[in-house]
């Protein structure tokens, strides 16, 4: 939907009258990377003091994009939010996300602190004053549309930031897309960006240890034929096994998921339940084509807490493997008779 021209006049006569603003990412990805970063240069452009800061540290091959080092990594609980008169969230769909909530669960921004958010989940809460909103490709969309068309001349290392947050969040243009998407990518080609580069950067992620991980992932799928998805359970004890540092075991699971959970024929959903300190974090991508049912609803049936798209979600929950499996039956299974 649309945003109503009020909202998006308050937003950014808002933004306009902020000093100092902090700026939140809450999982560094293309998209929150890339939007976040061009924003910081767009506000200091205009004189304002920025901070720039995630809880959650950048994986390797993400460092490779320009102006990386403008995110700094903080425990966000621990921040001295006096210091600022707004905070910006950017590809956040709740405030839990910002921060180490499983260890923080008592924490609240200070209610003296305004908030906006730029997002596109489909998830969101809704949890700012202000907003720049809409369900489309990317938060870097968002802010090219409202902040950067025909208002702010981008270097070539922002526009870079902003086709890679695009290409990301679509996966190299394959879904999520409107016209506008398109529109947004044609502007910033013709910075002329070098597009090689960074789709080097998004596809080339994995190294020559992945032969061996990809037979371990292949052979503990579990495959669910009656309700189509499949499951792959990763504990603890599975990643010593493996022998991945943390930080990059999500490359691999992207990568196997890319390769070979989406050709899959005949099981349009997989989840990856992947055990973490005292929790489990829960995981699920539905193909475009063939899912017609929303997957952030899977938490109606359970305790899980997170969201994201109707395609590609993940949760957080203290349950055993098994519970969680046994949830997800019951929420596929219902879920999967209403369409
Ligand atoms: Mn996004």
């Amino acid at each position: 939907m649309p945003m109503q021209n009020k909202e998006i006049q308050n937003a950014l006569k808002r933004i306009e009258s902020a000093e100092k603003i902090l700026i939140l990412i809450s999982s560094p990805d293309g998209d929150s990377i890339g939007t976040s970063i061009v924003l910081k240069h767009l506000l200091e452009s205009k004189q304002k003091y920025v901070s720039l800061y995630s809880n959650k540290p950048i994986n390797n091959s993400l460092k490779r994009l320009p102006l990386i080092e403008e995110i700094e990594i903080t425990n966000v609980v621990k921040l001295d939010f006096y210091n600022y008169d707004l905070l910006i969230t950017i590809d956040t769909a709740n405030l839990e996300q910002l921060y180490n909530y499983n260890i923080y669960k008592n924490f609240k921004f200070p209610d003296n602190l305004d908030i906006l958010y730029i997002d596109h989940h489909f998830s969101n809460t809704n949890f700012g004053k202000y907003k720049l909103y809409e369900q489309v490709s990317s938060t870097a969309e968002v802010l090219f549309k409202y902040l950067i068309e025909n208002k702010y001349d981008l270097s070539l290392d922002e526009a870079e930031l902003l086709y890679y947050a695009i290409a990301y969040d679509t996966g190299f243009f394959r879904w999520q897309l409107n016209p506008y998407t398109f529109h947004a990518a044609s502007e910033l080609l013709k910075k002329e960006l070098d597009y090689d580069k960074l789709s080097n950067i998004y596809f080339e992620n994995i190294d020559d240890k992945f032969a061996n991980i990809l037979d371990i992932l292949v052979k503990r799928t579990k495959f669910h034929k009656k309700l189509k998805y499949t499951s792959l359970y990763i504990d603890e004890k599975l990643i010593k096994k493996m022998n991945i540092d943390r930080e990059n075991l999500k490359n691999y699971l992207d990568t196997y998921r890319a390769n070979f959970l989406m050709n899959l024929t005949n099981y349009d959903i997989s989840v990856i339940i992947r055990e973490a300190k005292g929790f489990n974090i829960i995981s699920f991508r539905g193909k475009s084509y063939t899912n017609k049912i929303n997957l952030t609803e899977i938490n109606k049936y359970s305790d899980f807490k997170g969201g994201g798209h109707k395609n590609a979600c993940s949760f957080s929950s203290e349950k055993n493997y098994k519970e969680i499996l046994q949830e997800i039956n019951t929420a596929l299974k219902d879920l999967k008779s209403k369409v």
